[in-house]
């Protein structure tokens, strides 16, 4: 009865199986949720290091069960919870096609019972690893297999979509794939080439070490496992906002794509040179020939032009939709943009979070160049550069997204509209001071990952570190700031989701028509760019691993996290 007044969805929408709805959903909601224990954890950090809190722990949590509570949260959890629920969503909705929901749910069940056994071990003190997990700290098994399992389940929406794209291909020989589907792809074949070495490390080495059936770990292979993970990992974050912004942010300001090749472009770019850049995250660690680091610090410079690609189109689509609204001039058209419209609330999450990009660029390549690295590497300045990254244009789309997406499929209207236009400027001011103080700071040596408060920023201890405290205090009013920003993020999410429903649920995502729609044989197929990736993979892998595995680096013992006193086989 009530339901017959809601209502209509608009003409050109699709809508999801309600089975399917639901399962988005809940991949939207749930790591919504958890974001409120991996903010809080943000915010103790910065606590910690200004000094603030002199001590180990707080409210019974300790420093680094709550830093890698803030990591593993923030960055692996609520990212691959949203990015599975998008794919679904790009894919259903570009190619108009449905999935087996059974399937989808499968997908979903691994995912959360994996965060929960976790989130257990993360929780009850036995998994303060860090979100990268370096041995030889040693966690729980419920930790391993849990993040193995959150891993897997990721595996399965992308083996449901490539059979489902294949079909529609065959189905439709003279069109071009959706854009933001030729996106998702490439997420989730990154995603998939990245995780393989993740799977080694857990199920070879983690997993029966954190068992007790192998008594020691070799460290260097663990680690170079984990960065040949790590680095596409970072793609896999930053292609679905990369999606948003070829795909969707041209239609919110009301303006065209400037290129459409660009896009297909970046995305197989990315797909090809994701992975052989790991080593730039080791360029400090022993037991690896500096000429393999040599090759990945090339690459590397290699895999910021994608980028480079996108910010030049993305500023091409912004001054061509500007131009559209009346703005002029060279610089003056950019007043034109719809900043604070609460309707067009998406273009400020992408716009805020692309402005921090362009700092988070700069700092990147400035890590990528193997001498300038010794100077800021394990200092705050890493902190500081992968705020800007992961958390802007990753972690603002994604946010402003899942309002966009949990309103589509409920039926519900955004509640506090005004309020919500201003987060993203909220969290981009404070989190510009945030990484402004923590860069300055890494500047002068200040250590990352490090309580600060026990000693550096505690002026009773004997190694009280005076120059660092304005720095710290600065990103600590940053952090702060970022942190009053998420309060209100989540007073507008909650009260829009307990609001009630007002209109059939639907999917209708924006879609921007191309300035220039070029039609390139070269990108139309994913299997060449695949190949070109396993084979620089091969080059770029294969000699430093058989290095480090068959090199003189020595498996040790667990260590305990707080304490540098070996912990036993
Ligand atoms: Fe990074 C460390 C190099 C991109 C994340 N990075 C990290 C870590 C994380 C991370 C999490 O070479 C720490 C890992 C740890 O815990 O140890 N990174 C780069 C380079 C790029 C880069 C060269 N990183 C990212 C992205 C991330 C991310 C993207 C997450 C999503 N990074 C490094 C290196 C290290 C590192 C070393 C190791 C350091 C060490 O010693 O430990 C490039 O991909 C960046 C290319 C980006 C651009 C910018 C394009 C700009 C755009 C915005 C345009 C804006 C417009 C709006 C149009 C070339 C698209 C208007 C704007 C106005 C200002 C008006």
């Amino acid at each position: 009865m009530e339901k017959q007044s809601l209502a209509a969805p608009p003409q050109d929408h699709c809508s999801l199986a309600d089975s399917q709805r639901a399962a988005v959903l809940v991949l939207l909601i749930v790591p919504s949720v958890l974001l409120i224990l991996g903010i809080y954890h943000g915010l103790m950090q910065v606590l910690y290091r200004a000094g603030l809190i002199h001590s180990v722990s707080f409210l019974g949590l300790q420093y680094y069960q709550g830093l890698t509570l803030h990591g593993v949260i923030n960055a692996l959890v609520f990212t691959t919870f949203f990015e599975v629920a998008f794919g679904y969503v790009v894919v259903a909705y570009f190619l108009r096609q449905r999935f087996a929901a059974g399937v989808t749910w499968l997908a979903v069940a691994l995912m959360l019972s994996g965060t929960l056994m976790a989130a257990f071990a993360m929780l009850t003190g036995s998994a303060s690893v860090l979100y990268t997990f370096y041995p030889p700290l040693k966690a729980s098994p419920l930790f391993y297999i849990g993040a193995t399992l959150l891993v897997v389940g990721s595996w399965i929406p992308y083996f449901q979509w490539i059979p489902v794209y294949l079909g529609w291909r065959r189905a439709h020989p003279e069109r071009k794939t959706p854009l933001g589907v030729v996106g998702m792809l490439a997420t989730f074949t990154v995603w998939f080439l990245a995780t393989l070495p993740l799977a080694y490390e857990m199920i070879v080495q983690l997993i029966p070490w954190s068992l007790g059936w192998t008594p020691t770990v070799n460290v260097v292979l663990a680690r170079t496992l984990f960065w040949f993970f790590g680095h596409p990992l970072v793609y896999f974050w930053l292609l679905p906002a990369y999606v948003m912004f070829y795909v969707m942010l041209p239609a919110v300001v009301g303006g065209k794509l400037y290129s459409d090749a660009a896009g297909r472009i970046a995305f197989m770019l990315f797909i090809v040179l994701s992975a052989p850049v790991g080593l730039h995250h080791q360029f400090a660690d022993p037991g690896i020939a500096s000429g393999y680091k040599w090759l990945h610090g090339g690459l590397t410079f290699l895999v910021a032009l994608p980028s480079f690609m996108t910010a030049f189109t993305v500023a091409a689509s912004l001054e061509y939709a500007a131009r559209a609204r009346g703005g002029s001039g060279l610089f003056g058209w950019w007043r034109s943009l719809p900043y604070l419209d609460p309707d067009r609330y998406l273009f400020a999450y992408f716009f805020a979070g692309l402005v921090l990009f362009f700092f988070g660029g700069i700092t990147g390549i400035i890590n990528a160049s193997l001498s300038m690295n010794n100077v800021v590497h394990n200092t705050s300045w890493i902190p500081a550069h992968f705020h800007t990254t992961v958390g802007g244009p990753v972690f603002l789309s994604f946010l402003g997204m899942t309002l966009f997406l949990v309103t589509q499929l409920t039926g519900k209207r955004l509640r506090l509209a005004r309020l919500n236009v201003w987060v993203p400027y909220l969290w981009m001011s404070g989190l510009f001071m945030f990484s402004f103080g923590l860069s300055v700071s890494g500047l002068l040596g200040e250590p990352r990952r490090t309580n600060l408060g026990m000693t550096y920023a505690n002026p009773s201890s004997p190694l009280f570190h005076p120059a660092w405290e304005p720095w710290s205090r600065l990103g600590a009013a940053g952090g702060i700031l970022m942190t009053a920003a998420m309060l209100c993020f989540f007073i507008v999410f909650f009260t829009t989701l307990f609001s009630s429903q007002e209109r059939e649920p639907y999917l209708q995502l924006p879609e921007a028509e191309a300035y220039h729609d070029e039609d390139l044989g070269l990108v139309r197929n994913f299997t060449p760019w695949v190949a070109a990736a396993v084979v620089l993979l091969v080059v770029a892998y294969l000699p430093p691993l058989y290095e480090v595995i068959t090199g003189p680096t020595q498996a040790v013992p667990g260590y305990q996290p707080a304490s540098p006193i070996v912990a036993g086989p």
